[in-house]
């Protein structure tokens, strides 16, 4: 059968859906004590309907370009959208972008109260770890802490949080070009990074194959921003599911802002290509990642 992105999209979000869904309860959660209800419900109110999944996605792609069943691969995926759903409930919080909606519904601090947030956010990130740590992941410990560090590289201070202090830190100081894109590369691309090379890792990639995938999924991280960025202005609220043209009201610097509308599309095709070029001698178990990074591109939310 030729390959289907929107087909692979859909299945990978369903897997997901269907792993938070068995996970984020009280009884599999449970430690020394009962995890509160409510606790419970504000992280399935953070992580379930909605979201299109799309780092464990590029995950599930880059094992697959090393031959790596889909099933081998939902856990891992978890991780990572449990980390990237974290992130997104503390991104909503007041004292960060301070949003009310998101993946249109109300944000977890508005359908509870901003404790709930926070502490379901310090719940889905730290149970991503435990999900990570599991050997039912992978028989081999080795693996699984390689994907435990990798996790936690890109969602810590040098990675993903790193990024969003800089990122505010931006909100009041100028930044350059390059500083723009340093800190996109930390906020949304580390994450985005973390995703492929832990595919790689659990494909058992060569040193050589894992460099040539992560300068797939950096290229591939610019592209989802540069998007990001474009649709902040160009999408409805509606089409997005969250508030849009939030960047320019907030005084966000982004690439769009330095490079202009027409300067920031045409960037983005040149990295949608940069990114293809660097899967140039991976044969057609690769196209599963040339088709998400086209997709990146071309989505409407
Ligand atoms: C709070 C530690 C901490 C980090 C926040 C994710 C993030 C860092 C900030 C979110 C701000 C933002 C909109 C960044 C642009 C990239 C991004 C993460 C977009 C949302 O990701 P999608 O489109 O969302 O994959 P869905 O809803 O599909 O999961």
């Amino acid at each position: 059968m030729p390959y289907d992105f929107s087909v692979e999209l859909a299945s990978t979000a369903a897997d997901i859906e269907r792993a938070l869904d068995a996970l984020i309860t009280t009884g599999a959660l449970a430690g020394p004590g009962e995890p509160p209800e409510r606790l419970v419900a504000a992280m399935r109110h953070g992580s379930l309907n909605g979201g299109k999944r799309l780092r464990p996605l590029l995950l599930r792609q880059a094992a697959g370009a090393f031959g790596v069943p889909v099933s081998r691969t939902i856990q891992a995926g978890l991780a990572v959208e449990m980390i990237h759903c974290y992130s997104l409930v503390h991104d909503d919080l007041p004292a960060m972008d301070d949003d009310d909606l998101r993946r249109g519904q109300p944000t977890v601090h508005r359908a509870y109260d901003e404790a709930a947030a926070i502490l379901a956010g310090d719940t889905l990130l730290t149970h991503a770890f435990g999900v990570l740590a599991h050997d039912s992941l992978d028989a081999d410990p080795a693996v699984r802490i390689r994907l435990v560090a990798e996790l936690a590289a890109g969602a810590g201070a040098g990675g993903m949080a790193g990024g969003q202090m800089r990122d505010i830190e931006g909100e009041t100081s100028f930044l350059t070009e390059r500083a723009i894109a340093r800190m996109q590369a930390m906020k949304t691309g580390a994450l985005i990074r973390a995703a492929v090379r832990m595919g790689a890792i659990l494909g058992g990639a060569s040193d050589a194959e894992l460099t040539q995938l992560t300068d797939y999924a950096e290229a591939a991280g610019r592209a989802f921003q540069l998007a990001d960025d474009i649709l902040d202005i160009t999408a409805s609220p509606e089409a997005m599911g969250k508030a849009t043209g939030k960047d320019a009201g907030a005084g966000k610097q982004t690439l769009v802002a330095t490079l202009g509308l027409e300067g920031a599309r045409t960037r983005l095709n040149q990295t949608v290509n940069e990114a293809l070029s660097t899967l140039r001698t991976f044969g057609p178990k690769a196209d599963g990642l040339r088709a998400s990074v086209r997709y990146f591109a071309s989505r409407e939310n």
